[in-house]
């Protein structure tokens, strides 16, 4: 029986065909906007449906700050950098992110003073404030939304629209390794491979590391520590890390998935010290909520992956942040 992956919200194929139609209505500019320190399923998600829209001969565009490791997704040009302003009459279009929040929202700025606002992400903390919104948590990547968005649009699929997608559902599953990774999502996937996306190059673009990675990831695993009998593994990123390996932040969040391959561990934490404030990584095996531990840390994300930033120095975030997932062990029968 195939996977009800939208159970919950029985109104969901109503709330696209809604949102396909007023975007087909719409006769003005239409933006489209993702998240801060975007990745795959943001940039592909945005991408995906830029091409779309612009398939349908709408002039859509892309506000967007691509990483280096993603920047042979898009064409020359194809993506705006952000920008404070929107022209009189836009419809904005925000993915993968909750449209209402000034500080994770990046192209344009929040509030953007659009004529219309559709939010269409897949994390279960959206407040759901757009004139649209969209948030179906049981779905593994925005990109998945994406795609059946598209197909209510009826925009005639090509490899170029489905690449971007593709890209993101790879990324957002771990490659079709994580939980979320369902029968939806593997006939999500087979769609966009049979309209001429290729995993093959997609994965071969993904796994290209610049040297700078294997330097950092050095002192990344010099880092590595255990806590709570070995359920947790964390390990620490700062800029001087960064500094002497010569890489970037954007090059930080990958390593979360290199420590959580631990063995017996149950959740992985990266603490990504920036001076004055603490980013962190969480990503669980399943038996803890990771995205508990995260919003008690003021954050938010998925049960199995997510996400925080903490506003204090790198010693008090780090015990603010044990103590919590001791606490969120405790709750979830670990301890
Ligand atoms: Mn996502």
């Amino acid at each position: 029986m195939p996977d009800a992956d939208n159970y919950g919200n029985p109104d969901y194929p109503a709330q696209l065909a809604e949102m396909a139609r007023v975007l087909q209505l719409h006769r003005g500019p239409i933006a489209i906007a993702s998240h801060v320190d975007a990745d795959g399923d943001a940039v592909g998600s945005v991408l995906g449906l830029q091409r779309a829209l612009r398939a349908l001969g709408k002039p859509a565009q892309a506000f967007l700050r691509v990483p280096n490791y993603l920047a042979f997704l898009p064409e020359a040009g194809e993506v705006s950098p952000p920008r404070a302003q929107l022209e009189p009459g836009t419809l904005l279009v925000v993915l993968d992110v909750d449209s209402s929040d000034p500080l994770r929202v990046e192209g344009v700025a929040i509030p953007s003073g659009a004529e219309l606002v559709l939010n269409l992400d897949h994390h279960g903390t959206n407040s759901r404030r757009a004139d649209l919104s969209i948030v179906e948590p049981g779905k593994a990547a925005t990109c998945q939304l994406v795609k059946e968005l598209v197909d209510s649009l009826g925009v005639p699929w090509t490899a170029d629209i489905a690449t971007p997608v593709l890209l993101g559902l790879v990324t957002d599953t771990g490659s079709f390794r994580f939980m979320n990774t369902n029968g939806a999502v593997l006939r999500c996937a087979a769609e966009l491979v049979e309209w001429g996306a290729s995993l093959s190059w997609i994965n071969n673009h993904l796994s290209q590391q610049p040297k700078s990675h294997y330097a950092l990831l050095v002192s990344v695993l010099s880092s590595m520590e255990f806590h709570f009998s070995d359920l947790v593994v964390s390990a620490q990123i700062n800029q001087a890390m960064l500094d002497s390996a010569g890489a970037g932040w954007e090059e930080a969040e990958a390593f979360v998935n290199t420590i959580r391959s631990a063995q017996g561990t149950e959740l992985a934490v990266l603490f990504k010290d920036y001076g004055d404030n603490v980013k962190i990584s969480l990503r669980s095996r399943g038996r803890v909520s990771a995205q508990a531990i995260a919003v008690a840390c003021g954050g938010g994300g998925h049960h199995a992956a997510a996400g925080a930033t903490l506003n204090l120095p790198y010693l008090e975030a780090r015990a603010t942040v044990l103590g919590k997932i001791e606490e969120q062990l405790q709750i979830d029968g670990l301890r």
